[in-house]
């Protein structure tokens, strides 16, 4: 069974990774996902200084899936900058994924990044939880001349990680974007934004951050990360691959991302709730229901999802 991918000229032995944020922060998290069986290392979204994060309680996972704000904390770039040569030890692609504040603190963190050479770059335009900073996925203008600027200072191929986005125009906007800038794979999607999960008992929010309001993940947001891969999707082909991300806690929901689209896939919640065994179950899994269906790889049905 040939689990095999490519994004962007970069091969992948397998097509399952972590999600940025899900147990790669530290050094010791990117080499355990190293020594796992995920196809490659994707880092914590990395910003100009380190980082402590927002206030505990900051992540909780609950039966629908989870709920964090966790803020961002990360220990900088210069340390993962550090870092990354060593991470080629395990003989998988690299993918630093870099954050901000203001476009100067992503093209910093961008020509840093780049002289070490990871194998992509995912830049992140959907993170919710600053307080007070929008997430700049949302706004298609300023996406547009950010990704330019980074594009103009990088020279390994430049990812976005997007935001859901709930309308066919707000896909067919950023669609354009995504092709004028000649972004060279895109994430979708990032935790959906500014969500609220409740403990009834306690009368009590969850979460302490921002009055408990918080990216959710995981089960619940499943069809919302589906319909976003498939609508980029209809609007980009194959010409710019998808890495889908959301809802992903087995081999079945791999199979339903890849049909809809998706070239990889990212694992957030399931990884953080179950550690990275999760990527030896996934693949099993995986591996057993494309081959029930008569599939030899997942190149097979990426995308072949049938309309009724
Ligand atoms: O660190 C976070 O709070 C965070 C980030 Br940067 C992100 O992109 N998505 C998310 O759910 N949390």
């Amino acid at each position: 069974m040939d689990l095999s991918t490519n994004i962007a000229g970069v091969q992948l032995s397998t097509c399952l990774m972590n999600a940025s944020g899900a147990r790669c922060v530290s050094q010791d998290e990117l080499e355990r996902l190293g020594g796992s069986l995920a196809g490659a290392i994707v880092t914590k979204s990395m910003t100009p200084q380190s980082r402590a994060g927002n206030p505990e309680p900051r992540y909780v996972g609950f039966e629908g899936g989870s709920i964090n704000s966790m803020g961002l904390p990360n220990l900088g770039y210069a340390a993962y900058a550090k870092m990354i040569p060593g991470l080629r030890q395990f003989g998988k692609p690299i993918v630093a994924s870099i954050a901000g504040f203001q476009m100067d603190d992503f093209v910093e963190i961008a020509k840093a990044i780049n002289e070490v050479k990871p194998d992509l770059l995912e830049v992140n335009l959907s993170c919710p939880n600053i307080p007070g900073k929008p997430q700049i996925g949302y706004d298609v203008e300023a996406s547009e001349r950010l990704l330019n600027k980074i594009r103009n200072v990088v020279s390994i191929p430049m990812g976005v990680k997007l935001p859901p986005y709930f309308d066919p125009a707000h896909h067919e906007m950023l669609a354009g974007v995504l092709d004028r800038v000649k972004v060279s794979f895109i994430t979708v999607i990032n935790s959906v934004g500014n969500a609220l999960v409740i403990d009834p008992d306690k009368e009590s929010v969850v979460i302490k951050p921002k009055g408990g309001f918080g990216g959710l993940g995981g089960r619940i947001i499943k069809p919302v990360a589906l319909a976003n891969v498939r609508a980029f999707w209809k609007l980009l082909g194959d010409h710019i691959p998808i890495i889908g991300t959301g809802g992903v806690e087995t081999g079945r929901d791999v199979f339903e991302h890849v049909l809809c689209g998706a070239s990889a896939v990212q694992i957030g919640t399931a990884l953080v709730e179950e550690d990275i065994s999760v990527f030896e179950r996934l693949e099993r899994e995986l591996k057993q229901w494309l081959q029930q269906r008569g599939y030899s790889s997942i190149m097979a049905c990426r995308g072949k999802l049938k309309e009724l």
